[in-house]
């Protein structure tokens, strides 16, 4: 190659991979999956050149060139040379426009969709190369980061024969942020969209954002709260959207936002925001044609409507269906999307809040215009560390619905805890609804299997913020690269995705490997245990959600209160959700209903969900409910003290940095399952009057020092 394209081609490079060159703090967690260290012991030999295979103008392929330059720096500490001919060894980065050029047919590739890649050693013109290719820039750059990721994982290149494609195809990032920056739920800092410095000040953690959710096949993120504000709306903040959408697009990924349904009003005077009005349709025309001038391939709304005091059609007496389909309407020409959720329950609803979704939105099945997702949290309640999966998965055949993860961790332990949510999604997309007979899970339902759905998505509730390690902890990256990784595939198994996050995200040290995985898949139960065991839910303290407050009886509403939940007395616990109680059930298909409606047929981790039980009911176990009960407290908290243990043991194993912080929040975390098992048991023994099983630890206060406690600055509160 001539000696000033080389240079030229060097000084790109650099500026393409300066951002992630500079993390200077070693590890401080900031490079998240993308360190490229080889695995202990392991020699990686990188390819003798990369080409690609055409010029794109999109500048991704520049981007996935310099990333291989970037990680083989680092894996192998030798560079790999772009080359414009094809070298022994080389990798050649080709998509579909240029097959052609080097005897592929196109049609060898067809299968692979949009997004998916086929990473493949072969013979062209005489040279043993590996191809990374696939049906666009982007599809290749998701190869390229698979490749990447394989190789710091130690995989042999040179026989890496491996293709891809995700059945799920919104892969999108739900930011909660405030255009003041903060974050709703958030517990990694502020918000890393910087609104008062767009659209001038370009923050290199826009790249490194986009890069990282590239990594993992993400495709979309909702820039802002779906508790909205209508600023974002304006000409000038559209410019700033506009910016950062700028920064993504050669990651592929496309900005959303959140409409607040009342923006026609606040934004122009409109006297109303009623969908049926043709003032307030040209008011969303004239709005989406403004954000398509600015932001060619802007992807749409996300709406919280009538839900929670935000507004939305039935403030007109119009259904959600005629809410979304005025905004779908007006996206439709521009190929953008609403995701409309159906997370809502009603004041003046009085009916069980866990069946009220299903009750508003199953009736509209079929009603929404092609172009909406209705969004659907995974249980009918909020994100619990565990609940039933939604009823209407699987009750909507005529409707794509979107799954809605939470990655940030409001209802298990916010940052500081270790929990691993994996294992939750997992048992949420293998639950089979039997809708249309046994195996009917809701991974079939999201990925559009089950109902021929065309149009299919899932959405995460970021954990992003300023913090230097993105997510507030080291684990915490898990949960975000685990999402990426079941959006792209919704059957993968959670234990794989741990294994392969921690040889990426540790030192590649087998029985470091082994330790952490092994914390990370027990973690989530042992929340569940010292939280709130046996299928009860949202017991915790008021408004910041921190910290245990089952005995609140006293707000606005009945089901804001943790009492609605658990309905605790001297004689028994838990909610009828039977027939003969509120029938939640009946939302269930066959078997469930059958299954469920019978304490000894449900499964005991959802008895108190379903059954309303006396103290004494007899377990599994022989013990009584009660004992079983204690037991879950008592089994959370040593696990706890356990994964506390397991990670002193992995000291000399790891960086001092990123050992010391999760040390350190280990034993936060410690001492607040300690106090969830205790405030929980000095609760229910005030109302049951039990004394404890012998041998158990008594509660360490009076349960009225655990009520008189407050928490003032608590991070992430809604307001
Ligand atoms: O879980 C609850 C949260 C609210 C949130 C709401 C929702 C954005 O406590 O903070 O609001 O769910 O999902 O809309």
């Amino acid at each position: 190659m001539a000696a000033p394209a080389r240079a030229g081609w060097l000084v790109s490079l650099m500026l393409l991979v300066l951002p992630m060159a500079l993390p200077a703090q070693g590890e401080d967690g900031y490079e998240l999956w993308l360190r490229y260290q080889a695995p202990t012991g392991v020699t990686i030999t990188p390819p003798s050149s990369v080409i690609a295979a055409c010029d794109s103008p999109s500048r991704t392929l520049d981007i996935a060139m310099a990333e291989v330059g970037t990680a083989f720096a680092k894996l192998a500490n030798e560079t790999v040379d772009r080359s414009d001919t094809l070298t022994d060894g080389g990798l050649l980065l080709i998509s579909s426009e240029c097959h052609h050029k080097f005897g592929m047919a196109a049609t060898d590739f067809q299968a692979l969709g949009k997004d998916g890649y086929a990473i493949e050693p072969r013979w062209i013109d005489g040279h043993r190369v590996s191809i990374i290719s696939g049906n666009s820039d982007v599809a290749v750059l998701y190869g390229v980061f698979d490749y990447l990721m394989r190789a710091s994982r130690g995989e042999n290149l040179q026989v890496l024969w491996h293709r891809d494609a995700p059945t799920v195809d919104l892969r999108l990032l739900n930011h909660w942020d405030n255009l003041d920056r903060h974050v709703e739920r958030g517990y990694s800092g502020q918000s890393i969209w910087d609104w008062h410095r767009l659209p001038d000040y370009l923050d290199p953690k826009y790249t490194d954002y986009a890069r990282a959710n590239a990594s993992i096949g993400i495709n979309g993120t909702v820039l802002t709260n779906v508790n909205a504000d209508a600023t974002v709306l304006t000409a000038s903040y559209i410019g700033k959207v506009a910016a950062l959408a700028d920064v993504f697009r050669p990651y592929g990924i496309r900005v959303y936002l959140t409409a607040r349904f009342s923006a026609p009003m606040e934004l122009s005077g409109l006297q109303t925001a009623d969908p049926l009005d043709p003032q307030v349709q040209a008011w969303w025309r004239a709005k989406v044609e403004d954000l398509y001038a600015a932001i060619p391939d802007f992807g749409g709304f996300l709406v919280k409507a009538n839900s929670e005091g935000q507004p939305g059609p039935q403030d007109y007496g119009r259904s959600h269906a005629e809410g979304a389909n005025m905004l779908a309407d007006a996206l439709a020409p521009f190929n953008g999307y609403v995701m409309w959720r159906a997370f809502v329950y009603s004041a003046d609803n009085q009916d069980d809040r866990v069946k009220q979704a299903f009750t508003e939105f199953t009736p509209l099945d079929g009603a929404f215009r092609d172009n909406v997702l209705v969004q659907v949290k995974n249980g009918p309640l909020d994100f619990q560390p565990r609940e039933p999966f939604h009823p209407m998965f699987g009750a909507m055949p005529e409707t794509p619905l979107m799954l809605e993860l939470q990655i940030t961790k409001e209802y298990l332990g916010f940052s500081t805890h270790l929990a691993y949510l994996g294992p939750l999604w997992e048992d949420v997309l293998q639950s089979d609804t039997f809708a249309s007979g046994p195996g009917s899970t809701v991974a079939k339902v999201i990925d559009g299997e089950l109902h021929d759905q065309t149009l299919t998505g899932m959405a995460g509730v970021a954990n992003i913020g300023t913090d230097r390690n993105w997510s507030g902890s080291v684990f915490d990256q898990a949960n975000w690269f685990a999402f990426g990784r079941l959006a792209w595939a919704p059957d993968r198994s959670s234990a794989a995705i741990a294994r392969e996050w921690a040889e990426l995200t540790f030192s590649g040290d087998a029985t470091a490997t082994e330790t952490i995985v092994e914390m990370m898949m027990t973690s989530r139960d042992a929340v569940v245990d010292y939280m709130t065991p046996l299928g009860l839910a949202h017991l915790m303290g008021t408004d910041h959600h921190y910290g245990p407050a089952p005995w609140v009886d006293n707000l606005g509403r009945d089901d804001w209160n943790p009492y609605y939940y658990h309905r605790a007395d001297r004689t028994a616990i838990g909610v009828d959700r039977t027939a003969a109680g509120t029938d939640a059930l009946s939302q269930y298909t066959e078997p469930l209903q059958a299954l469920w409606s019978d304490p000894a047929t449900t499964p005991e981790e959802l008895l108190l969900w379903f059954h309303r039980l006396p103290w004494d009911h007899e377990m599994l176990s022989g013990r009584t409910l009660w004992q079983d009960m204690v037991q879950h407290y008592d089994r959370g908290l040593a696990q706890v003290s356990s994964l506390k243990d397991s990670w002193q043991q992995l000291e000399p194993r790891l960086d001092a940095e990123r050992f010391a912080q999760v040390a350190q929040f280990l034993t936060i975390q410690e001492q607040e399952a300690k106090w969830w098992r205790d405030a929980s048991l000095a609760y229910w023994m005030s109302v049951n009057g039990l004394t404890l099983p012998e041998g158990t630890a008594a509660p360490e206060l009076t349960l009225d020092a655990y009520k008189s406690m407050t928490f003032p600055h608590a991070p992430g509160q809604g307001r």
